[in-house]
């Protein structure tokens, strides 16, 4: 398989995160692009020219994180089945987390500064706060979960709110959280994975 990926996308890091837990990093290319400069190899792979792209061993493509995370999930029995409805319930909230908080990070990025007052920006951070808090009172429910496709890509989204939207101080508002993201991110694949 080849993985099409760049150090700063959380969609990609969670799919790289799953394989290393899944022991399936032997069996795929990393294949490091910048997605912003139409990179050639990247468009053929994934014609939308977004990173994460996986490219199956008979030649399929596969864009999509969560998409490629079942792709993943079906591979290999390895990692605990937690109750399924659990699981895809904290990937949606995880997956949610990432995309408003992507959204703002690029939108600052590519836009005036004044744009912090655009309605758009507000319902992001809306949706990033509600979710933070949705998490923190699910705390009981993901601490007791084990590792899997929902609790990676939650810990993923809110280690890219620490990395890049620190001024939202999520990490002191919801401590609980913060206590468990710190344990998560530990782990040795979080840590080989970090952004940068
Ligand atoms: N919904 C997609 C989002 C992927 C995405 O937005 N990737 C960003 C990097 S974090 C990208 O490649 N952006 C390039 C572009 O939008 O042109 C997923 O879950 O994979």
């Amino acid at each position: 398989m080849k993985l099409f990926l760049n150090k700063t996308s959380p969609y990609a890091r969670a799919v790289r995160i799953l394989m290393l837990e899944k022991g399936l990093e032997d069996r795929v290319e990393l294949c490091w692009c910048d997605p912003w400069t139409d990179d050639a190899q990247l468009l053929e792979a994934n014609p939308v020219g977004r990173v994460p792209a996986l490219i199956t061993d008979n030649g399929t493509s596969i864009s999509e994180s969560l998409l490629i995370a079942f792709y993943i999930d079906s591979l290999s029995s390895q990692l605990p089945s937690d109750n399924k409805e659990d699981n895809l319930h904290l990937a949606s909230i995880g997956q949610g987390l990432m995309e408003a908080a992507f959204a703002l990070v690029i939108s600052r990025k590519y836009k005036d500064e004044g744009d912090d007052e655009s309605v758009l920006t507000k319902r992001r951070i809306s949706a990033i706060e509600r979710s933070l808090l949705h998490l923190e009172q699910s705390i009981a429910l993901i601490s007791c979960c084990d590792i899997s496709s929902g609790t990676i890509i939650i810990a993923v989204a809110l280690d890219y709110l620490a990395f890049r939207l620190p001024e939202l101080g999520a990490d002191k508002r919801y401590p609980e959280l913060e206590v468990w993201r710190a344990n998560v991110v530990s782990r040795p694949s979080f840590k080989n994975t970090a952004f940068g």
